[in-house]
C-alpha cells in the first residue's frame, strides 16, 4: 500500500495561516494592521488601474498577494535549532544564508541567524536566531545555560512527527495537520509564562534584554509576523494616523505625496516586480495613462473614509507608537527591502517559579511591515553598504527634527539622498550590474527577419530580442534586521562582555544544525545565468558563445557582456 503524503507547500501555507491566526488572537493589533494593509493595497491597485488600462486585481487576488509573510523566532540552544531546521524541513523550508548578528558594529546583538524559506517559493519565511551565550561573561552564559537546559519546546509528539517525517519522506494528512498544530498551539505560542526573575532583570540592565527574551520563557514565540505591502510609505502613514500619531489631513496629506512619487516610477518593470505572476505579453497590452493628483485625490479620500472608522481606531489599543525612520533604501530606490514597525507592545508576563506568581510585563513583540524590490549583485550590495555607511555619518551631523516619523533622508532638496548612487530603472540597474535579472527570449524573436549573430545582452535588449524581468530579492538584511532588534527591545545593540570576543563562522553554524546553508546570492546568480543560457538557445546564438562564456553560464557567474 502506498501512502499518500501531504505536499509540503501546502502544509508550509497551512502553517503559516495557522501562526497568522494565532498571531492575531494574541496581538490584536497586528490583526488589525493586516486590515490597513489590505485597504492600502486595494487603493494601490485602484491606482495601478487608472495608470494602466487593462490592469486589475481581484479581492482574491489581493488576498493572496497580502497573504505573503515573514516570521521571526530566537532561540536558545543549540539542539533546539536542530529540532527547529527538521521541523521546517518537513514544510519545504530550507536555512538560507548566515547572518552574523554579533559582528555589526554598534548595533550588534549575541545572536547568529539563518532564514528558513524554500527556494522555489520563497513567500512564507522564517528569520531565526540563535543566543551564542560565549558572547557573554562566564557567570552570565552559565547562568542562562543553566536556565535554558530545563525546558522542552518540542513535544515527545512533535519530536515522533518529525521523525515520522524524515523516515517515511512525508507525512499523510492527519499527521501533517497535528504537526501544524504543534507550531501553532506550542512551539511558536506566546505563554506571558516567565522565569528567574533575577537573570532577566540582570540581562535587561546589562543592554541584553534579547537574551531575557530568550532565555527566560518557555516557547520559541514569534516575535512578529510582517505582511507585504505594495507601498510602504501609504501603509506606515496610514497606521500612524490610525495610531495616533498624525492626524487625517497630514495623512492625506503624505499619501499624496506618496502617490506621487509612486506615479513618476511606475512602469512595466514595477508591475513585473509587484506581480510577478503577470506575463511579459500581459504586461505589454495594458497602456500607461499619466496621473495627476486630481485623478490620485478621490481614491486617497476614499482609503481614508475607508481607515476612518471605529474597528480601525487604534489609538484605542495600548501601544507604543511607530517607529521613526524605515529600514532600508530611500523611497524610490528599487533595491532590496525597506521595512518599518510599530515598536514594540507592552505585555503581561508573570513569573511562574515564584509563589505567588509575580505579574510584570515585557516589550518584545512588534509589528513589522515590508517591501521587497531587486536583489543587488555583489556589486550593487557593495554600493548599498557605502550608501548605508554615507547615510550613517550625514545623520550624525544633520539635526532629525522629525515630526512623527518622516525618514529624515530623502526629500530634502538641500541635501542629497545618500543613495543617490542608484540608478532608478531596471534597465539602468542592470546595465551597470547591481541587480540580477530573469532573462527570456521575445516571443517573436526567434522568427526574426535577421539572423540574430550577437550574444552580448544590451544588444539582445535594445533589438527587443530579450526581455528582462528583475529579480526580488528574498531574504534579510543583518543592518535592517539590527534596526528593527534596536528600536523593537528599545536598546541599542550590546558589546561582547566575555573576556575574549567569540567569532562566529558559518561553517560553524553549518555544523550546529547539522545541513549546509544556502548561499541565496548563488542561487540567484545561478538563476540568472540559467535564464540566460536558455535564451540563447532559444535565440539559436548558443554556438557564438565561446568556451569561458559557456563555462561561465553554466557555473552561474556574471552575463557575457559584463566584462568591466
Ligand atoms: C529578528 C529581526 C530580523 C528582519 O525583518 O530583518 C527580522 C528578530 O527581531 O528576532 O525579522
Ligand atoms: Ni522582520
Amino acid at each position: 500500500m502506498t501512502i499518500r503524503f501531504a505536499n509540503p507547500l501546502d502544509m508550509q501555507h497551512s502553517l503559516f495561516e495557522e501562526l497568522s491566526c494565532m498571531f492575531g488572537d494574541e496581538v490584536p493589533l497586528y490583526d488589525k494592521s493586516l486590515a490597513v494593509n489590505l485597504r492600502c493595497n486595494r487603493a494601490l491597485c485602484d491606482m495601478l488601474g487608472s495608470a494602466f488600462d487593462g490592469f486589475s486585481v481581484s479581492d482574491d487576488e489581493l488576498l493572496s498577494t497580502s497573504r505573503e509573510r515573514h516570521g521571526a523566532i530566537r532561540i536558545g540552544r543549540e539542539d533546539e535549532f536542530r529540532w527547529i531546521t527538521r521541523y521546517f524541513a518537513c514544510f519545504g523550508m530550507e536555512p538560507h544564508n548566515f547572518y552574523d548578528m554579533t559582528s555589526i558594529g554598534a548595533k550588534s546583538q549575541p545572536v547568529i541567524a539563518t532564514a528558513f524559506r524554500s527556494a522555489v517559493d520563497p513567500r512564507n519565511r522564517v528569520f531565526s536566531s540563535l543566543l551564542r551565550t560565549d558572547y557573554f561573561d562566564q557567570e552570565t552564559g552559565e547562568r542562562i545555560d543553566a536556565l535554558l537546559s530545563g525546558r522542552q519546546v518540542f513535544s515527545d509528539r512533535a519530536r515522533s512527527l518529525v521523525e515520522r517525517f524524515e523516515n517515511q519522506g512525508g507525512l499523510n494528512d492527519e499527521d501533517a495537520k497535528a504537526l501544524i498544530e504543534e507550531g501553532a498551539q506550542r512551539i511558536f505560542k506566546w505563554t506571558g509564562e516567565a522565569r528567574d526573575r533575577a537573570l532577566y532583570d540582570d540581562l535587561c540592565d546589562a543592554g541584553f534584554k534579547i537574551a531575557a527574551d530568550i532565555a527566560c520563557f518557555s516557547s520559541h514565540h514569534l516575535n512578529h509576523l510582517t505582511p507585504n505591502t505594495l507601498s510602504i510609505d501609504l501603509y506606515s502613514d496610514a497606521m500612524k494616523w490610525r495610531l495616533g500619531m498624525i492626524d487625517r489631513e497630514e495623512f492625506l496629506h503624505r499619501a499624496e505625496s506618496s502617490l506621487v512619487s509612486l506615479e513618476h516610477m511606475l512602469d512595466s518593470d514595477w508591475l513585473r516586480l509587484h506581480f510577478h505572476e503577470l506575463t511579459h505579453a500581459e504586461v505589454d497590452a495594458f497602456v500607461r495613462r499619466d496621473l495627476d493628483a486630481d485623478l490620485l485625490r478621490p481614491i486617497i479620500s476614499s482609503l481614508a473614509d475607508e481607515l476612518d472608522i471605529e474597528s480601525l481606531d487604534l489609538s484605542s489599543l495600548a501601544h507604543n507608537g511607530y517607529k521613526e525612520t524605515a529600514e532600508g533604501p530611500d523611497a524610490g530606490v528599487q533595491i532590496l527591502l525597506r521595512q518599518d514597525a510599530y515598536r514594540a507592545l507592552t505585555e503581561p508576563i508573570r513569573f511562574i517559579d515564584e509563589s505567588p506568581h509575580f505579574e510584570s510585563a515585557h516589550t518584545a513583540r512588534f509589528g513589522e511591515i515590508e517591501q521587497r524590490f531587486y536583489a543587488t549583485t555583489p556589486r550593487g550590495r557593495a554600493l548599498y553598504d557605502d550608501c548605508l555607511a554615507e547615510q550613517a555619518a550625514t545623520s550624525c551631523t544633520v539635526p532629525s527634527g522629525d515630526s512623527g516619523g518622516r525618514p529624515s533622508s530623502g526629500g530634502n532638496q538641500s541635501t542629497p539622498s545618500p543613495f543617490a548612487p542608484f540608478p532608478h530603472t531596471l534597465h539602468e540597474l542592470i546595465d551597470q550590474g547591481l541587480v540580477y535579472a530573469m532573462f527570456e527570449p521575445a516571443d517573436d524573436a526567434a522568427c526574426a527577419e535577421q539572423r540574430i549573430m550577437t550574444t552580448d545582452v544590451r544588444t539582445l535588449m535594445r533589438e527587443g530580442l530579450l526581455r528582462c524581468r528583475g529579480l526580488r530579492y528574498e531574504d534579510f538584511l543583518p543592518i535592517s534586521a539590527a534596526g528593527i532588534f534596536a528600536s523593537n527591545l528599545d536598546q541599542y545593540g550590546t558589546d561582547s562582555t566575555a573576556r575574549q570576543r567569540p567569532t562566529y563562522s558559518r561553517e560553524q553554524f553549518e555544523g550546529i544544525i547539522g545541513r549546509s546553508i544556502i548561499d541565496s546570492d548563488t542561487a540567484y546568480q545561478d538563476m540568472q545565468s540559467g535564464s540566460l543560457l536558455s535564451s540563447f538557445r532559444s535565440l539559436g546564438v548558443d554556438h557564438l558563445l565561446d568556451e569561458a562564456q559557456r563555462l561561465a553560464l553554466e557555473g552561474g557567474t556574471s552575463i557575457p557582456s559584463d566584462r568591466r
